[in-house]
């Protein structure tokens, strides 16, 4: 029983501060019954090396019952688990070893959108005078006939599917097993509170939102919805700018920290794709606003030639001023006003080794580089299942290898209606597809990298031999041990949570270089994080205005470099230095 903390509109306790989250993605993180899909007893069975990584809490992707048209993104119940994860008492078993080793557990909650196959959306599609009916969004057709608005689905497609029975439309953000819910309603948004609290009360200590910013949707005074802007060729256009962000956003979510959240000590994070600065403040200042925290991705699109909107299939190299631009923006934004979360990947995103690194030559250097980046910044770090172990995308030689329901409907749109060729459009899922992320987790160098005994529902990427975890366990040189010393200093050095982010070099095309400062004057403690986005060896120079002239080696991806590391300093390829500051 997650005891409760009633302090409403108090400002809440912020241990999620200092706590680093660890992603999995059950579908693959471990099998125990030889159906090759992983499961809840798979996570139990596991938690040791969780524990031993040092994270506090766990972001557990949905595990509900479903019929998994999107992995589980798609909810045909709230309270019950996926039969193909497992059991209620498999799931209590995996939270009590959660607990019993001091981790959290931080469900997924799916509430833009539910299932098609949920019941209340069975019910709502018999008839316009169902009770549940007003739990989706219905339009009529425009006087042509043609669908209620211009939008298109993340997936491909309109966003309306006509339903004969109430000859009407509803709305799909996502797949068309993925109705969205009407948040308008305040029966349904009770419904979702209900629900919140059921997990609440089993012991789960928060959740991770789901495109929670786009349940408010931009509905005119008449009740219809407006077509989005035409910015490129073709019927259907762009939809996120149409959804995120809507008007009554922060009035949903505050009523929702308000019934419920305030009520328990948890720690919660939105998804927001489109969210700006301003909505990262509003949302996750601690009075007034309703998160602990955003997954917001600016730094997401920025090898994307058309971004979140013109979507990421067209890429292109990234340009490292852009993204220090980015994420010091955010940084400086939100330092002392919200809080923000820190993460390069996740179960929706390609692989960050290969995608910001290179994982060939030099695969544990910039997998361990790109460690101390993100984790030297102010936020709560997030890890993805495999990036502890530097885990690498994956060309699998055939679109029937792929799984994810995003790059099958991408590529058919795109060689079937767009004529584009079959090669080209495999590189873009090469590079950007999701499934990179959902290729099982890698244990061992044995059969299926002791993944599963069956066969395993998505294939492996063919380099666990080279690449898993009893291997790195043996390595003490691996990005795994890299991780676990990572982690640690975050317990035992205030100023990697609390210290100020100052970003230095702006214009550097290799070098990414900022300052973490904890207090003032003499006393002040003064953190250095140096790293080279490059296989080359540029020469780092302090620069004068950061007054020092020694410091200690905290961590770093090589041995200590021989002479003064602060000026004159030349970096080794894709090198990263912790070093504390001394006057
Ligand atoms: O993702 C929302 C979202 O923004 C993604 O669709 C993202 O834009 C895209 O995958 C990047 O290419 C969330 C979940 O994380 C995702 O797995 C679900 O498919 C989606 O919502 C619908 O629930
Ligand atoms: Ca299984």
């Amino acid at each position: 029983m997650n005891q409760t903390v009633n302090q409403t509109l108090n400002p809440r306790h912020d241990w999620w501060k200092q706590s680093v989250v660890y992603q999995i993605y059950p579908r693959s993180f471990q099998d125990t019954n030889g159906d090759g899909i992983g499961d809840l007893p798979g996570i139990t069975s596991r938690l040791d090396h969780l524990q031993q990584l040092g994270v506090d809490v766990v972001w557990l992707s949905p595990i509900y019952a479903s019929p998994q048209d999107d992995n589980g993104y798609d909810i045909s119940d709230y309270r019950n688990v996926a039969p193909e994860f497992g059991t209620m008492a498999d799931f209590d078993a995996m939270l009590a070893g959660m607990h019993a080793r001091g981790i959290k557990l931080m469900m997924d909650l799916v509430v833009n959108h539910s299932s098609d196959e949920h019941e209340w959306f069975r019910q709502a599609r018999s008839s316009r005078d169902n009770p549940y009916h007003d739990h989706y969004i219905w339009r009529d057709p425009k006087p042509d006939g043609s669908p209620p608005t211009n939008w298109e689905a993340a997936f491909n497609g309109s966003v309306w599917e006509w339903n004969e029975p109430t000859g009407e439309y509803y709305l799909h953000m996502f797949s068309r097993k993925q109705p969205d819910l009407n948040w308008e309603n305040p029966a349904l948004r009770a419904e979702v509170y209900d629900v919140m609290r059921f997990w609440l009360d089993k012991g789960v200590d928060g959740f991770r939102m789901d495109v929670i910013n786009m349940i408010s949707k931009p509905w005119n005074a008449d009740g219809s919805l407006p077509d989005a802007p035409v910015v490129r060729e073709g019927f259907l256009q762009p939809s996120f700018p149409m959804t995120c962000n809507g008007p009554r956003l922060l009035e949903f979510l505050r009523e929702m920290r308000e019934q419920v959240l305030d009520h328990y000590d948890t720690i919660t994070v939105g998804e927001a794709p489109l969210a700006t600065i301003t909505q990262g403040r509003e949302l996750t200042n601690p009075e007034t606003g309703a998160l602990n925290m955003l997954f917001q991705f600016e730094h997401m699109d920025l090898d994307s030639v058309g971004g979140t909107v013109g979507g990421k299939w067209a890429f292109k190299p990234l340009d490292l001023r852009d993204l220090k631009a980015t994420m010091t923006r955010w940084q400086e934004a939100l330092a002392g006003q919200g809080w923000n979360s820190l993460y390069l990947s996740n179960h929706d995103q390609p692989r960050p080794v290969s995608r910001f690194g290179d994982d060939g030559r030099y695969r544990v250097e910039s997998a361990k580089m790109l460690a101390i980046f993100l984790h030297g910044m102010q936020g709560t770090p997030y890890v993805y299942q495999g990036e502890e172990l530097g885990m690498t995308n994956v060309a699998f030689p055939s679109i029937e290898d792929y799984q994810d329901i995003e790059s099958l409907n991408m590529y058919r749109v795109a060689t079937e209606e767009r004529g584009q060729d079959p090669a080209e459009v495999m590189a873009s899922i090469y590079a950007k597809g999701r499934d990179n992320a959902r290729t099982p987790m890698h244990w061992n160098a044995g059969a299926n990298a002791g993944f599963t005994s069956g066969t395993p529902w998505l294939k492996l990427n063919p380099n666990f031999a080279q690449i898993n975890a009893a291997q790195a366990a043996e390595d003490p040189d691996s990005v795994l041990h890299h991780y676990r010393r990572l982690i640690a200093m975050r317990r035992v050095h205030p100023v990697l949570v609390h210290g100020r982010y100052a970003l230095l070099l702006p214009d550097h095309a290799q070098i990414y270089a900022y300052t973490r400062t904890l207090g003032t004057g003499d006393s002040a403690e003064r953190w250095l994080i140096v790293c080279n986005f490059s296989g080359d060896g540029p020469v780092f120079d302090l620069p004068a205005d950061v007054a020092a002239s020694t410091c200690d080696w905290m961590l770093g991806n090589y041995p200590p470099c021989e002479g003064d590391a602060l000026h004159g300093s030349p970096l080794r390829p894709w090198e990263a230095r912790m070093l504390r500051l001394h006057a």
